[in-house]
This record gives C-alpha cells, sequence and structure tokens, in this order.
C-alpha cells in the first residue's frame, strides 16, 4: 500500500488521508487507471505548493523567486532589501511578514524597484512592501515605472507603499498593455518628469483600483498623480487625492487622451495643482472635491489682471494652465471664466 510521507509537503504538512488515498486506490491490485492520472497531477500541484522565507530558505528574494514555481509563496523579514526584484512570469505570492513600515524593497537608483514584464496574472501578487529608489526602465523610447515596471502583464499589487521614485512617465508605476489589480496602497512622493507622477496608464491597459491614497505626487507634464494614455481605461474606488501637483494640468488625474474615461467612485480629491481633474470621466457616486482655484493661472491665490493678462499673452491653441476648460483653445470663455471667479482663492 501506498504510505503517504511527509516529504510530498515539507515537515509537519502532511496532505494525503487514509480517505482520500482510498478515494484513488482502492482495496485490490494496483493499476494504471485515469485515476491514477488524476492523483499525479494532484501530486504534482501539491507538491509545487511551498512556502519559502526569506532570509533562512534562500538568502535574496530574487533567488527565492527563482527557485519557485506556479503557487508558491514566498514570506519576507523586514529590513531593507537592495536591488532589483523580477518575478519573471511567475504566479507566486511575495509577502512581507511585518508589513510595508518595516520591510523595503530599494533599487537603490538602478531601474525600476520591481517588474511584471512576463505575462504574469493576478496570480503573481506583491503584497506588503515600501517600493523606493526606483528610476525606471527603458520602454519605447522613454524611461518608465520609476517603482514597478509592469509590462504585458497583470499582476495584483496590495498594501503596498511607493514613494520616492522617478521616471519620465510613471514615476511610481507603469502600466504598458497590462490590467492589473492595485490596492490598498499609497502612492506619496513620486515624480514623473513628463507625464504621472504616482502613476500612468498606457497602450491598451486596464486598471482595477481600490483604497488608494495619492500625495504629494507630481509630473511636469500631465497627471501629477495619474496620468491616462492611449486606449487605457481604470476604474478608482475609495481612493484619497491630495497634494498632487502637474505642471500643465490634471493635478490629480490626467485623462485627455483616445482613452475610455475612468471611472471614480467614493474618492475625493484636496488640494490639487493646478486642478483636479483633465479630461472626462464617469461619476459612479460619491466623490467629493476640495475647492480648485483653477482661474488662479498665475497661481497666486487670487485672480485678478493679472491672471487676465496671461491668458491674453497665451492666446490661441495650446495645453497650458491658461486653457481653463481644457479645450485646447486659450480664447473668450477662458477669459469669461477668469472674470466670473474674480477675488480670493477659496481656501
Ligand atoms: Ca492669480
Ligand atoms: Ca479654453
Amino acid at each position: 500500500m501506498f504510505e503517504p510521507k511527509h516529504g510530498i509537503m515539507g515537515p509537519g504538512r502532511p496532505f494525503f488521508t487514509n480517505e482520500l488515498l482510498a478515494t484513488f486506490f482502492p482495496p485490490g491490485p494496483l493499476m494504471i487507471s485515469p485515476k491514477s492520472t488524476i492523483l499525479a497531477a494532484l501530486l504534482a500541484s501539491t507538491a509545487m505548493a511551498a512556502e519559502y522565507e526569506v532570509p533562512g530558505d534562500f538568502n535574496t528574494i530574487q533567488e527565492a523567486v527563482n527557485g519557485a514555481v506556479d503557487g508558491d509563496v514566498i514570506r519576507v523579514g523586514p529590513g531593507t532589501w537592495p536591488g532589483r526584484l523580477d518575478f519573471r512570469g511567475k504566479q507566486i505570492t511575495i509577502e512581507s511578514m511585518d508589513g510595508p513600515s518595516t520591510t523595503t524593497l530599494n533599487a537603490n537608483g538602478v531601474g525600476s524597484v520591481v517588474l511584471f514584464q512576463s505575462s504574469e496574472t493576478t496570480n503573481s501578487i506583491l503584497d506588503g512592501f515600501t517600493i523606493t529608489g526606483g528610476t525606471g526602465s527603458l520602454l519605447e523610447g522613454e524611461i518608465t515605472g520609476g517603482g514597478i515596471h509592469v509590462v504585458e502583464s497583470s499582476p495584483t499589487i496590495q498594501n503596498c507603499i511607493i514613494t520616492g521614485n522617478t521616471a519620465y512617465f510613471g514615476g511610481g508605476v507603469a502600466i504598458w498593455e497590462g490590467a492589473p489589480i492595485i490596492r490598498g496602497c499609497t502612492f506619496t512622493n513620486n515624480h514623473a518628469d513628463g507625464d504621472g507622477g504616482g502613476l500612468r496608464l498606457h497602450h491598451y491597459s486596464q486598471l482595477s483600483m481600490e483604497n488608494c491614497t495619492f500625495t504629494n505626487n507630481s509630473a511636469n507634464v500631465f497627471g501629477g498623480g495619474i496620468n491616462y494614455g492611449h486606449y487605457s481605461q481604470g476604474l478608482h474606488a475609495n481612493c484619497f487625492f491630495d497634494s498632487n501637483v502637474a505642471g500643465l494640468r490634471g493635478g490629480a488625474i490626467a485623462s485627455a487622451c483616445d482613452c475610455n474615461d475612468p471611472a471614480l467612485s467614493n474618492s475625493d480629491f484636496c488640494n490639487s495643482q493646478p486642478d483636479h481633474i483633465l479630461g472626462g470621466w464617469e461619476d459612479e457616486g460619491s466623490n467629493e472635491f476640495c475647492p480648485v482655484c483653477t482661474m488662479d493661472v498665475n497661481a497666486d491665490s487670487v485672480v485678478d489682471v493679472n491672471d487676465v493678462l496671461q491668458v491674453i499673452e497665451a492666446w490661441g491653441g495650446c495645453v497650458c494652465v491658461e486653457d481653463i476648460d481644457g479645450d485646447t483653445v486659450v480664447g473668450v470663455n477662458d477669459l469669461l471664466l477668469i472674470l466670473s471667479e474674480y477675488g480670493e482663492c477659496p481656501a
């Protein structure tokens, strides 16, 4: 009779009971049958579901990833872990033992901190890390995805603090032809020299985001918090945006592109500069916006003749702060908006 040993699952984790074995090996001579084929498959999948600890089983997280197979869980101890981390297409969970406040992945300026670029699915899970020190990866001629680079992949990123990363597109995170799930994450103090200080979606990407916070992210051009690019769309539920800044437009979110309007629900927007949202968006309800002084184009906290003069100087076609209604033309309508809001900006 087949006697299961603990070795199949590792010490202390027996899986096969006599009852289960009886299902596949009824009393009598052992015969090759479809049932034994099923058992072989079961054995294979069960044997793969290992749990590793770093440090302990491996010295680095990447070594653990290299040694892992689909279904495995890598548990990471507290501390700062230098270098880059590539999931290498594996459907595994990498989680911190003690949470993001004590467990940091720091690329120290050598590129993106975490890479999902090998067709990862939502079963590839990053859970509970601070992601920092990232400087992005080259994609289509631009430095993209400072902290996390998602290319043609759809991982799950949860309970992470993404902070202090830079790139040209997507200082914190960039997504290219991906459909990730991001939940319970904080994006703070990330910067893009181009678009998407906290996050950028591009090229047929889809994002499902909930319970995330964006604070103090900045972009020199569009989307201090988030920038949407070509044919991308997303859902943001229960998110909070505070003090995100864009050099041109879309302090919190810019979606002025050939993309679908992002859907927003139960999300709050405060202290965005120069505006909260550039472009269309779908109101799924319960969103709140602090007053924003879009008409104060020279950002001196008062709407007055100086703003009028600046608008007149920018007269004509442009994408700029002087185009207050966002129709890519600085014209009479923008001037009328300024005149309608003359005076001190709301606090
Ligand atoms: Ca002003
Ligand atoms: Ca205009």
